[in-house]
């Protein structure tokens, strides 16, 4: 990992994106203290208001929402003579009120919700399924473009579905640095579903309280929160005036988000904003029920074919010729290159192994301990020095002894393209956003396929192997007693 990487995570992260003291420019917020009724924070456009009772406002559709603290989810009213929605949620002693102008120009039809969650719960595959909810959400939305992106293991992200204008770049398949969307970022959107950015270019409205520090107002699950100042410069270079974007959560984990963005400023109504917070947790739900569905399937047939496997050694003179040499063999269940296969201190290998002194050099120097690494000259160049042409092992030690079951892979070199180069020559300066997205293509070397999964097929294959091989000795035991 590039050492600039690492610290812009850090930089970034730090930004408090909870408490900017500030809101967008589209609306109005009042926090009133919700034990005393009195207004405690407003943004500046309501500085009037800043320390009188909310009563005052004089508004019914709110007076009771307030008084009670209840959520409400929206309400139209009446503010400065014109029609806005108002979102009222209660956080830490205060009742926030937040009033926002209804936007105008644009249809939007909220059914269309209704009848793109019909067709998207058809869909039976899941690269299908993010295809077609991106076009859905765009004919909804109007956006330039749709995307979804999902995050892997290590926090990057790539962008699995790319519904555009003809005119725009395309991105689909293109990976994104962890560093583009912070931890903190991450948080605040498990929990934050839908979140929008009305405007790149409008400086936001502060905040003033009446303790004086706007910044202690949490403003997490305010609809009108502004937003981190280096996100927006990341928008502007990527030529993006407003977006919409709601989180994919499966098992309270962000696993991926879908964003709309657009060339020009456009805003969505509160009203619309839930219906898609409702159609984007039913596509996570029907996501994780595919992938559920497939990993079951998965389980299955590999146990099926364990036992395929193993019954046969029972009454199997050759423990080694059942395992590399039947129909069914090791290598079948766990896809690798090679492997080798060392019980009662014989070893047998099968397919592409390293020469057998460098095995056991290299086993020496494990005394045992499991090992999985797709990367050995990085993870451990003790071992790959003694291993030439491995790039990933697998090491499943059996119970208690010398025995062990080793795996290896060769080297695949992967072509990986980023959303722009995620070096430095592509920035200002440390911290600042990428200024150009363009597709960049990087080499990866010196690595396997990942063993994702297999680590844990392994596992059970070595344990159930155990369990066999105590049986069969078991029986030759009893056989002899006879
Ligand atoms: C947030 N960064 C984000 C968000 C997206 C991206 C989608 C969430 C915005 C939201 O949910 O409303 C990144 N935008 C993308 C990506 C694409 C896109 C990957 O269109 C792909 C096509 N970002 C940086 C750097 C920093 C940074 C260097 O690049 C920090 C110095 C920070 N990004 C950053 C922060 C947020 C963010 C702080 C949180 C914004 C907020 O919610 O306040």
């Amino acid at each position: 990992i590039d050492p600039d990487e690492v610290r812009r995570l850090a930089d970034c992260a730090k930004e408090p994106i909870r408490t900017p003291g500030m809101i967008q420019r589209h609306g109005t917020l009042l926090a009133v203290d919700t034990a005393t009724q009195v207004i405690a924070v407003v943004s500046e456009d309501a500085r009037e208001w800043l320390g009188r009772p909310f009563a005052d406002i004089g508004n019914p559709a709110l007076a009771d929402a307030v008084r009670t603290g209840t959520a409400v989810d929206p309400v139209r009213v009446s503010w400065g003579g014109a029609p806005a929605d108002a979102i009222v949620h209660a956080t830490g002693g205060l009742t926030m009120v937040e009033l926002e102008t209804v936007p105008t120009g644009a249809e939007y039809a909220r059914t269309a919700v209704v009848s793109a969650l019909g067709r998207l719960s058809a869909i039976g595959t899941i690269p299908e399924l993010r295809a077609s909810a991106a076009a859905e959400i765009r004919r909804i939305v109007g956006f330039d473009r749709v995307m979804i992106y999902h995050f892997h293991e290590d926090g990057h992200g790539e962008v699995v579905a790319d519904d555009r204008d003809d005119e725009l770049e395309p991105f689909l398949g293109l990976h994104f640095p962890s560093s583009d969307i912070p931890p903190q970022a991450r948080e605040l959107y498990i929990s934050k579903i839908g979140r929008a950015i009305a405007s790149t270019q409008a400086a936001g409205i502060p905040l003033l309280s009446v303790s004086g520090d706007p910044r202690a107002v949490d403003l997490s699950h305010a609809e009108l929160r502004s937003v981190s100042p280096y996100h927006l410069q990341y928008m502007r270079n990527m030529g993006q005036a407003s977006t919409f974007s709601l989180s994919l959560v499966e098992d309270g984990r962000l696993v991926g988000m879908i964003t709309c963005a657009h060339r020009t400023e456009r805003r969505l109504p509160v009203l619309l904003r839930r219906s898609l917070e409702v159609l984007a947790a039913q596509i996570t739900m029907q996501l994780t029920h595919m992938r559920e569905v497939a990993r079951l399937e998965h389980v299955i047939a590999a146990r099926e074919r364990r036992t395929a496997l193993l019954a046969p050694l029972y009454a199997s003179d050759d423990i080694h010729t059942t395992l590399l040499g039947g129909s069914e063999t090791v290598l079948g269940l766990i896809p690798a290159d090679g492997v080798l296969v060392r019980i009662g201190g014989t070893s047998h290998a099968l397919g592409r192994t390293p020469p057998l002194d460098g095995v056991t050099r290299a086993l020496a120097v494990l005394e045992g301990a499991p090992l999985a690494s797709e990367c050995l000259e990085a993870d451990r160049p003790d071992l790959a020095s003694v291993l030439p042409e491995v790039a990933g092992l697998l090491v499943v030690p059996l119970n208690g002894t010398d025995d062990v079951l080793m795996f290896f892979r060769g080297e695949v070199s992967r072509e990986i393209s980023w959303l722009g180069d995620p070096g430095q020559t592509n920035r200002p300066d440390r911290l600042s956003p990428r200024t150009s997205f363009s597709s960049w293509k990087q080499t990866v070397r010196g690595r396997s396929e990942p063993w994702g999964t297999v680590v844990q097929e392994a596992g059970e294959l070595a344990h159930e192997l155990e369990v066999a091989l105590k049986r069969r000795a078991e029986a030759q035991l009893a056989r002899l007693a006879m």
